[in-house]
């Protein structure tokens, strides 16, 4: 059966070669897509035979590609392999495009996920050309049926001047009603509250809407999201999961959490899962989740009752368990709310929650300075996504990592930090396999001692304490959070010059 059902829509069918003529060089071009889940399918790939054509004819040709986050080698892969990105923003994973980036190539801008829509609104980055969305189905009325995320792409079919959209059969008809909508977000001084006391409260509408005289395109595809993969639980992230899972017991004898806890964020990676698959095996009941993508884990804890609810952006799956949601969706109605990333990672929801956040990091300093993103202060992994947007405004945060990288190579605590992400003022809890620091209401010195003894791997401890001490002695009337400011990176210059911190 069709999944278009509008009349005028409808005669908008075509190719996605044809769609893809509507996009030209320099152009804004505004995708949907977010964690690999939702993003579309065939147009990209399209464009990037357009873009080498134009190349081997010696023409200039390329676009500015904004999304959700993440998206696929269909789109991210496609593109970069074409050498057809000139601007990325807000987050990417794709190995082709993250050499560019860090070879100087691509200019890319890694914003907060809650931040873009608002800046493309104001004004920061110019006229969006072309919006290219998946959704689920049309509507006869024309009303769009989200598909696996929904991204930024209310934002996207606003204020696009040309529309194309791809209405992918693989995803489920049955995504009718797992959205909400929000279309209440004015720009300031006119902004009013955001009205959600509740994981998964509704505030706006089940559909995206989009003024079909922009729509230049209608493009039918069939085509699975990214396969995301994740590593089988190891022995350090299991300790980790653990650690974490101690914690919260802890804090709920205290009386700092109620039972049931308050409404988690995990992010991306094999620790965050590993962190849901102790949950599991848990006491905890009734959860619920504020958070921004679905992986395998919170699937399960949904499906097994330990989850209540989720809102959340996106879905981030194996295909195996994609296609097992994609059969079942019907059972999950009701208890998933997908948002766009505007509400799903807004500061004021985040705060009025009490959101609980766990989030992966490169390394954090002695001091508790995070770097989620650049290896040694400069090569960008993927971006800073979502965890600012939770870690800063959430009532308990943690940051998780192995303490050692590369076989030992690199400690994950170091002296300073190569880069922050996220700054001593909103880090409240860091873990490594070796333990917890709990940093909340300790002064700096204090914080590094703790985090020296509680998370730095055996092989590095000494030397980050006697770094400390060292600090400590020399820095007179430079107390509050001593360094050694020609040592401070010496650790990451040894390791760029000889492969070993
Ligand atoms: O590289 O695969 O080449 O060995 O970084 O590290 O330990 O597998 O951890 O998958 O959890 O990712 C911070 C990148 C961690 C992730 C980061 C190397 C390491 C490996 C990955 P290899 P692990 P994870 C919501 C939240 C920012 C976005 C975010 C991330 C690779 O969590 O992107 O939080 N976070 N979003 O070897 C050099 C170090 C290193 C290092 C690790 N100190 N130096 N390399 N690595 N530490 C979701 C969204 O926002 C969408």
């Amino acid at each position: 059966m069709t999944r278009i059902s509008c009349p005028v829509l409808a005669t908008k069918v075509t190719s996605a070669e044809h769609a893809a003529s509507f996009i030209d060089d320099g152009d804004n071009v505004a995708m949907s897509g977010f964690t690999g889940a939702g993003y579309p399918k065939s147009v990209p790939t399209a464009l990037a035979h357009r873009i080498r054509a134009a190349h081997d004819r010696g023409e200039r040709f390329s676009i500015g590609l904004l999304t959700g986050a993440s998206t696929g080698a269909e789109v991210d892969g496609v593109l970069a392999e074409a050498e057809g990105i000139h601007l990325r923003t807000p987050f990417q994973s794709d190995p082709v495009l993250r050499r560019q980036i860090n070879d100087g190539a691509v200019d890319y801008i890694d914003t907060h996920l809650s931040h873009l829509a608002q800046q493309v609104w104001f004004g920061f980055y110019g006229t969006m050309n072309v919006a290219v969305i998946e959704v689920a189905a049309i509507l006869p009325n024309g009303l769009l049926v989200p598909s696996s995320s929904v991204g930024n792409n209310k934002t996207w079919l606003d204020l696009a001047d040309k529309v194309i959209i791809e209405v992918n059969s693989w995803q489920p008809r049955a995504y009718e009603g797992f959205h909400d909508v929000y279309y209440g977000t004015r720009r300031p001084p006119l902004r009013t509250p955001v009205q959600i006391t509740e994981a998964t409260q509704r505030i706006g509408d089940p559909y995206l809407k989009v003024d079909p005289a922009k729509v230049v395109a209608v493009v039918e595809t069939h085509a699975p999201d990214r396969d995301n993969v994740f590593s089988p639980v190891d022995a350090a992230s299991k300790a980790m999961a653990d650690h974490i899972l101690d914690f919260l017991r802890f804090e709920v004898k205290a009386g700092r959490l109620p039972e049931n806890l308050l409404p988690l964020q995990s992010g991306v990676g094999n620790v965050a899962n590993a962190v849901l698959a102790g949950l599991e095996e848990s006491e905890f009941e009734h959860l619920t989740a504020y958070t921004e993508v679905i992986q395998d884990e919170m699937l399960r804890l949904l499906e097994s009752g330990r989850f209540d609810a989720i809102s959340a952006t996106s879905l981030s799956l194996t295909r195996e368990m994609a296609e097992y949601f994609n059969a079942n969706i019907e059972a999950f109605k009701g208890r998933i709310l997908f948002r766009t990333q505007e509400m799903s990672n807004h500061p004021e929801i985040v705060r009025r929650l009490g959101v609980i956040a766990i989030n992966g990091m490169v390394e954090a300093d002695i001091y508790g300075h995070v770097n989620s993103t650049n290896v040694l202060g400069s090569q960008m992994i993927n971006g800073i996504g979502g965890s600012g947007d939770f870690a800063r405004n959430a009532y308990l945060n943690f940051f998780v990592s192995p303490s050692v990288a590369k076989r030992g190579a690199i400690s994950a605590i170091v002296p300073m930090a190569s880069h922050v992400d996220h700054t001593e003022h909103d880090v409240h809890v860091l873990v490594t396999e070796q333990g917890i620091a709990d940093l909340r209401g300790l002064a700096p010195v204090k914080r590094a001692r703790k985090i020296i003894e509680n998370c730095a791997h055996p092989d590095y401890r000494d030397r980050l304490l006697d770094y400390l001490e060292r600090a400590q002695a020399q820095a007179n009337g430079r107390l509050h959070m001593p360094h050694l400011l020609d040592e401070a990176l010496s650790w990451h210059s040894a390791f760029a010059k000889t492969g070993h911190m």
